[in-house]
């Protein structure tokens, strides 16, 4: 059997040795164990409501499937269309989260929606932050709904729509070389045509008006449902979960579509943390011996752990389905860059494969690690494969988050198709 050296094994870190020690210490690692699979398995039900609002048509529903990664004929996806179809709120259950809801509420000022009642009609409380959507400039609909919110102390964010179309508008002004063809002092226009600076305007735009309705440090990110890596998206996602707090932030963490490398990056730090837990419970609660080696641990709970880091990831055949669809790519494109498995592929003998490749560089680490700490009984063999399942795991989260980094690069070279573009207006002025 290869060996790997100890020192080629990455680090555990500090807290996580001090844990270490500490349940091995006591003696209990059963009652450890249990602690640690009752708080990984509370991660899955920490509820998160989000409310997406804004006048009809304003691309609320694309919005809602888009931060979801259907696209509008999956199964389960807000329905939509250029006619006002959201006349009642609707929840939609994150596909693969299901405590993350996303809620796609009816414009104020719809028959049944009166700007005085609707907070109370749509019951405000359950949602952790709204989004106020708008493909045009905010109306006094929406100041007047973000002032009630600010009053009541709830969290909103400003998202404005279709800006691909306001970029295609502009873009009529501007000749083949992106020359200005006809200069009009009082457009204000550059002579040269800048993406940015179109939609530094737009977005400036948006914040004085909301200043002028009373709107304190108004935040507005602006989108397109035909391309959710680009414009303010990506800093949308971060500002969420820069602001909520730390378990909701999990929950979302966990549901936004992999649209960014900070958010790869951010996700992987998250399951980082719960490595040592994962360890944990797999050695303790319902370990078996594996023949051949000295680690008992519990295969079915590492095959899951190692699934929850791919789906987690992107990594399992349904999201790259997704992906290859909205990225309008072959989907052996993308699995081309994939060295680790996917979901798909991880069977109880492959986890065996891991754990004998991390085992004989752990046993030494474990004897170095655990050797002041007194270990009798039954806690020993427990205590000796810690190390070997934790850099298991480790190893194997690092392997995929690359492998998602290399996905998401090949996502990003070149644009989206445009084929499925449309270019209907608001159907509110
Ligand atoms: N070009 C472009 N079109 C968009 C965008 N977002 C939405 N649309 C289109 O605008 C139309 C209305 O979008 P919906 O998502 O149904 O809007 P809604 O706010 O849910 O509408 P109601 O349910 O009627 O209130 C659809 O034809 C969408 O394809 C966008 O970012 N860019
Ligand atoms: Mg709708």
């Amino acid at each position: 059997m290869a060996g790997v050296d100890t020192e080629e094994l990455p680090k555990i870190p500090e807290e996580d040795m001090e844990a270490m020690n500490a349940a091995v210490g006591k003696g209990d690692l059963t009652e450890a164990a249990a602690k640690a699979k009752e708080a990984l398995e509370s991660i899955d039900k920490i509820p998160l409501n989000i409310a997406v609002t804004g006048e009809s048509g304003s691309g609320k529903s694309s919005f809602v499937n888009a931060i979801r990664g259907l696209r509008d004929t999956d199964k389960g996806a807000a329905e939509m269309g250029v006619n006002e179809r959201t006349m009642k709120t609707t929840p939609y259950p994150h596909p693969t989260y299901p405590n993350v809801i996303v809620r796609d509420l009816p414009g104020i000022g719809t028959p049944t929606f009166k700007p005085d009642t609707y907070l109370k009609q749509v019951q405000f409380s359950r949602y952790d932050f709204f989004t106020i959507i708008s493909c045009t400039r905010f109306t006094s609909h929406d100041i007047g709904l973000a002032q009630e919110l600010q009053r009541l102390g709830k969290k909103f964010y400003f998202v404005r729509s279709k800006v691909d179309q306001d970029l295609t508008n502009e873009k009529r002004n501007y000749d083949e070389g992106g020359k200005l063809k006809q200069s009009n002092a009082a457009m204000k226009r550059p002579l040269q045509y800048s993406e940015s600076s179109i939609l530094d305007a737009i977005r400036e735009n948006c914040i004085k008006g909301l200043k002028a309705g009373q709107v304190t440090s108004p935040q507005v990110f602006l989108v397109s449902r035909w391309d959710f890596s680009k414009y303010d998206f990506p800093k949308l996602q971060g500002v969420l979960l820069d602001e909520l707090p730390s378990l909701k932030r999990l929950a979302l963490l966990r549901s936004l579509s992999n649209v960014s490398k900070e958010i790869l990056e951010k996700k992987k730090q998250q399951l980082q943390t719960q490595i040592w837990l994962k360890s944990l419970a797999s050695c303790a609660v319902a370990a078996l011996p594996i023949p051949g080696l000295s680690t008992v641990c519990n295969i079915a709970m590492l095959m899951m752990s190692l699934k929850g880091f791919c789906r987690d990831l992107g990594l399992n055949e349904e999201s790259l389905a997704t992906l290859a669809r909205q990225a309008n790519k072959p989907i052996a494109e993308l699995k081309a860059v994939i060295k680790s498995p996917l979901s798909e592929e991880i069977t109880e003998d492959l986890v065996i494969k891991l754990l004998t490749k991390c085992a004989a560089g752990a046993v030494k680490f474990s004897t170095y690690v655990f050797e002041f700490v007194p270990v009798v009984g039954s806690v020993v063999s427990a205590a000796v494969s810690l190390p070997t399942t934790y850099f298991m795991l480790k190893n194997f989260l690092d392997a995929a988050a690359d492998d998602a980094v290399r996905v998401l690069e090949v996502v990003m070279e070149g644009d989206v198709s445009n084929s499925e573009k449309q270019h209907e207006n608001c159907s509110t002025p």
